[in-house]
């Protein structure tokens, strides 16, 4: 079994440098400290065990902090083998309610052990990125779902997972879809995906956006915002759509849309974002220019087809931190970043989205939790959107924090919003 970080690494240094992290973090999370303020005094989550798994950095230490201030046992590991600060990791071991069991570098069995480590705390609330640990607990503990009162998903792919669950009946708790809330959505998914990845893949290259031509696989919102972001640094963008309202949402925003198998000849960079598997595959490498960077955006690594690559490759090797070189059997090298899993996470610089836009979606999360456990009876098992007065509660903390006000409707208005009598 899988024992806390703590036990695991020699603490010193890292604790220091984990702290320093979170410190940072703290500072420039003004949401989740108001909800710190509130949750402290109203303890919301007295007698609670809550199990995460989640990228385990800074601004994910600082919600499970905020949790553990509002009187829960909180239990976290990682949900991505590569994405977990083991300073961060063992500084919030450190925080009195907090037990992590999260390390870089794991393979699938110590991945695997280390929710079970989590699962092993009896959650009767779970906090999700990407359903691993709701999907662990349905296959090989469903003796524990009794006692949860529901939980909480932050991802688009965590959340279709859910969804599919739920289609099939197999969800057997309640679960919120804090991803489609717009607090999380149009701020996370664009913004944050945008610049985490396009930071992350800047800094683990050290190569340049102008000049490049970046070809952006799926128009969703983190598609959206990469393909804006990297066109932002002058770069020019290809997107690869399936869906047609999307593709021609891209091409009105004047990037060029065109099937992978065209892209592929085109582009320097390619960043997927689909969610899908096999959106970049053989027959894309064999089309792809000397030089090329892979790099996947999405929460899985499926969306480049590394086997294929593996197979087709005459050699591989490291060709910097973070950076594995293919090379083709004419020469040709093609770079993939982060072995093809999320590339704002799993570099070794990788430091996920920027700490603003993490406090607004773990402020969903967070009073999504204290939601889940002050009126389950009002939410049976399944996938539930987000009661729009709690996104609205988080959106006002935010304003406030910034010192924005805005203006609210008159009665007249109101009453002109509410009736359909009024016309010509
Ligand atoms: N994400 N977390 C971070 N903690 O630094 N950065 C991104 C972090 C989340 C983001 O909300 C997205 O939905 C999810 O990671 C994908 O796994």
């Amino acid at each position: 079994m899988t024992a806390p970080i703590s036990e695991q690494l020699d603490t010193d240094e890292l604790l220091e440098s984990g702290q320093r992290k979170m410190e940072w973090a703290r500072q420039h999370m003004p949401i989740l400290d108001s909800l710190r303020e509130s949750f402290e005094q109203n303890q919301p989550f007295a007698g609670e065990r809550i199990g995460m798994a989640m990228h385990v950095e800074a601004k994910t230490a600082i919600l499970a902090e905020v949790l553990a201030v509002g009187g829960a046992e909180v239990a976290i590991t990682g949900c991505n083998p590569l994405s977990t600060h083991d300073d961060v990791s063992v500084a919030l071991d450190a925080v009195d309610g907090v037990t992590s069991y999260a390390k870089r570098g794991v393979d699938d069995e110590e991945y695997y052990e280390a929710m079970e480590a989590v699962i092993d705390h009896e959650p009767t609330v779970t906090v999700d990125d990407g359903g691993d640990l709701v999907f662990a607990i349905h296959e090989d503990y469903p003796e524990l779902i009794d006692t949860i009162v529901g939980g909480c998903e932050e991802t688009t792919t965590g959340v279709h997972r859910l969804r599919a669950m739920d289609d099939d009946d197999a969800l057997e708790y309640p679960m919120f879809a804090v991803n489609d809330t717009p607090m999380k959505r149009l701020f996370d998914n664009v913004h944050g995906t945008g610049e985490s990845s396009l930071a992350s893949i800047a800094m683990t290259t050290n190569l340049s956006w102008a000049g490049k031509t970046v070809v952006v696989a799926g128009y969703g919102d983190c598609g959206k915002g990469v393909a804006k972001k990297a066109s932002g640094q002058n770069a020019d963008v290809i997107v690869t759509e399936v869906e047609p309202r999307r593709a021609l949402e891209a091409h009105m925003e004047g990037y060029d849309v065109m099937p992978m198998a065209d892209a592929a000849s085109e582009g320097d960079v390619f960043i997927t974002t689909t969610g899908n598997r096999d959106v970049i595959v053989e027959d894309h490498f064999e089309a792809m220019s000397d030089g090329v960077l892979l790099a996947n955006a999405g929460h899985f690594d499926v969306e480049v087809d590394l086997e294929a690559l593996e197979a087709n490759a005459v050699d591989t090797y490291e060709a910097r931190d973070g950076v594995q070189a293919y090379e083709m059997a004419d020469g040709r090298r093609l770079n993939v970043l982060a072995e093809g899993r999320l590339v704002n996470l799993a570099t070794p610089v990788s430091m996920g989205h920027p700490v603003e836009v993490m406090d607004q979606s773990f402020g969903v999360q967070a009073v999504c939790a204290r939601e889940i456990v002050q009126n389950s009876d009002e939410y049976g098992a399944g996938v539930h959107e987000v009661p729009d007065e709690l996104d609205r509660e988080v959106a006002e903390i935010k304003l406030e924090a910034e010192g924005i006000e805005t203006d609210s409707l008159s009665d007249t208005q109101e009453e002109y919003m509410d009736s359909w009598q009024h016309g010509t």
